[in-house]
């Protein structure tokens, strides 16, 4: 029987583990909603079915699908990628499913933060989100894990990137953002995250990425790709708007040290040339109201760092970027030499306000 756990994963010797480290597999969440997906959701049901199809050569891929699109998904899936029929809003699992955490036997168990759709009433992006906020659970039902249930604590996975040796890096501008906990001081929210990640030193970047409409989700600006070493969205262009920002999470991180007091190593992640959406991709969305419109001309929060660290493989958004695609490549050969890197062309996904890492959640292994 799955149990509803009160404890505190910390305490029962459980912490979340680096993405680097091994997996069991990947789950991932079907694109339909038309208010966020342009033409029905087509081609971004086209772009989701190649990350799963790249991921499943180098590890299981679960696709949660609602009854609605079962046999279209199936269709699309290679035969090898598991499809589960579940009921949701929208298709994040980085933020809504949970994060799962392992203890040194290799017991894995989940965890349920509470989930608001990046702000709830005061700046979430769509109303309403309690199927989302149902993710957790369900997955952690159907591979029969034990999970930690908080009450009242909104956290999203995408807010979080751990070295699995004790450092979690978050952004302020999202974890001490009005529309999350707002009746939290930083104090307590650092204590949360220690608590259930089982993690004992919390470093906070100032921004994310310039209009990222998750109020700067850490996953778009940086990744963990091995404790001590990551990865930073970075800009040449002084007068870019991201310039600044990713200026002072380089000097904070430089100056920082990890929990275990090693300094970091950084490597810089250019960021692709702007990306803004077509008067044709605005028009296609469908206008409802409640949900974040998509205007002819925004600029995307477009980022190479929203990567996924798969067995084996990294599975890289492109933008078709004639300069820095290949430049993305060329970094991360260099910090993964041992894992393919695997590029997936993103734009419909980033056209839905994130990218690769945001739609899949990684589950350990259990060894
Ligand atoms: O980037 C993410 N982790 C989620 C983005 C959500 C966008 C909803 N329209």
């Amino acid at each position: 029987m799955v149990k509803r756990l009160t404890g505190i994963p910390k305490n029962d010797g459980f912490r979340m583990p680096g993405e680097f480290e091994p997996h069991e597999g990947c789950w991932m969440i079907w694109p339909e909603r038309t208010d966020n997906w342009r033409l029905g959701g087509k081609p971004a049901q086209k772009a989701f079915s190649e990350v799963a199809n790249t991921l499943v050569e180098y590890e299981k891929v679960t696709m949660c699908v609602s009854p609605n699109q079962f046999k279209n998904a199936r269709e699309m899936l290679k035969d090898q990628v598991r499809v589960v029929e579940m009921s949701v809003d929208d298709s994040w699992i980085r933020d809504s499913g949970p994060t799962f955490v392992k203890n040194n036997a290799g017991e894995v168990r989940g965890v349920d933060w509470r989930f608001n759709a990046w702000g709830g009433l005061a700046d979430g992006l769509y109303f309403p989100w309690d199927k989302d906020d149902q993710v957790a659970r369900k997955v952690s039902e159907i591979e029969n894990f034990d999970y930690y249930s908080l009450e009242d604590f909104i956290l999203e996975g995408g807010s979080i990137h751990t070295d699995g040796e004790g450092t979690v890096i978050v952004t302020e501008e999202c974890l001490l953002h009005e529309s999350r906990n707002p009746k939290l001081d930083k104090e307590e929210i650092e204590a949360q995250l220690k608590a259930y990640l089982g993690v004992e030193k919390v470093l906070w970047i100032p921004e994310g990425i310039y209009l990222d409409e998750t109020n700067g989700h850490v996953d778009n600006i940086m990744h963990y790709c091995a404790p001590r070493v990551i990865v930073l969205a970075w800009t040449d262009d002084e007068n870019d708007p991201q310039y600044p920002r990713s200026k002072k999470a380089y000097e904070y991180l430089l100056n920082e040290t990890d929990a275990k007091g090693r300094k970091l190593v950084i490597h810089k992640l250019h960021i692709p040339n702007e990306v803004l959406i077509t008067k044709e991709e605005s028009e296609s969305v469908d206008k409802i109201d409640g949900t974040l419109p998509r205007q002819e001309g925004d600029r995307q929060a477009a980022s190479y760092a929203n990567f996924y660290i798969a067995n084996g493989a990294i599975i890289l958004p492109l933008f078709n970027d004639e300069k820095y695609d290949q430049n993305a490549k060329d970094v991360l050969n260099e910090v993964f030499p041992d894992r393919e890197i695997r590029g997936v062309y993103a734009r419909e996904i980033l056209l839905g306000g994130g990218n690769i890492h945001c739609i899949t959640q990684q589950q350990p292994s259990e060894k």
